[in-house]
């Protein structure tokens, strides 16, 4: 995957608060591009596997149950420079500390039901893109 795409999920609680339409016009409306879509449940295997990298973290169990708690969406971007911009549209983890106008500030609940996943690195969203949608 080139170094112009992130991957993303639009989290449990957001779609399930009909939420997937507002995200994705904010991603669109930033400027990426959807190349990849799909609204899928994952289980508590699947998600603990995407979040394997946080295992020894206390939040971790909690985590892997709430993002196999119902449907996400999970989807590929395209932008120059999309890891880095995407990170700074999504705004920080905690939406306590998420800036305006950024998606968490908008639609975060909590530090965990946060609305939405963003890669960190190229190297990541090409992992986690796979993860989903297979290489390409
Ligand atoms: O990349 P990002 O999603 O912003 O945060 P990470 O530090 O990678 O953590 C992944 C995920 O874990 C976060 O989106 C919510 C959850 N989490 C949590 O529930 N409690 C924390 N103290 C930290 C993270
Ligand atoms: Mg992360």
């Amino acid at each position: 995957m080139a170094t112009n795409r992130t991957f993303t999920m639009i989290k449990p609680d957001a779609v399930q608060e009909n939420h997937i339409g507002g995200i994705l016009h904010m991603m669109e409306e930033g400027g990426f591009r959807v190349v990849e879509l799909q609204k899928i449940n994952l289980t508590a295997e699947r998600a603990g596997q995407f979040y394997a990298v946080h295992a020894e973290r206390p939040f971790y169990n909690d985590l892997v149950k709430y993002m196999s708690s119902g449907p996400i969406v999970a989807a590929v971007l395209e932008k120059d420079n999309a890891v880095a911009d995407f990170r700074t549209l999504i705004g920080a983890t905690n939406p306590a500390q998420a800036a305006e106008g950024t998606i968490r500030k908008k639609y975060a609940k909590s530090i965990e039901a946060n609305a939405v996943h963003g890669s960190d690195s190229d190297e990541n969203a090409q992992i986690e893109a796979d993860f989903f949608f297979g290489s390409k």
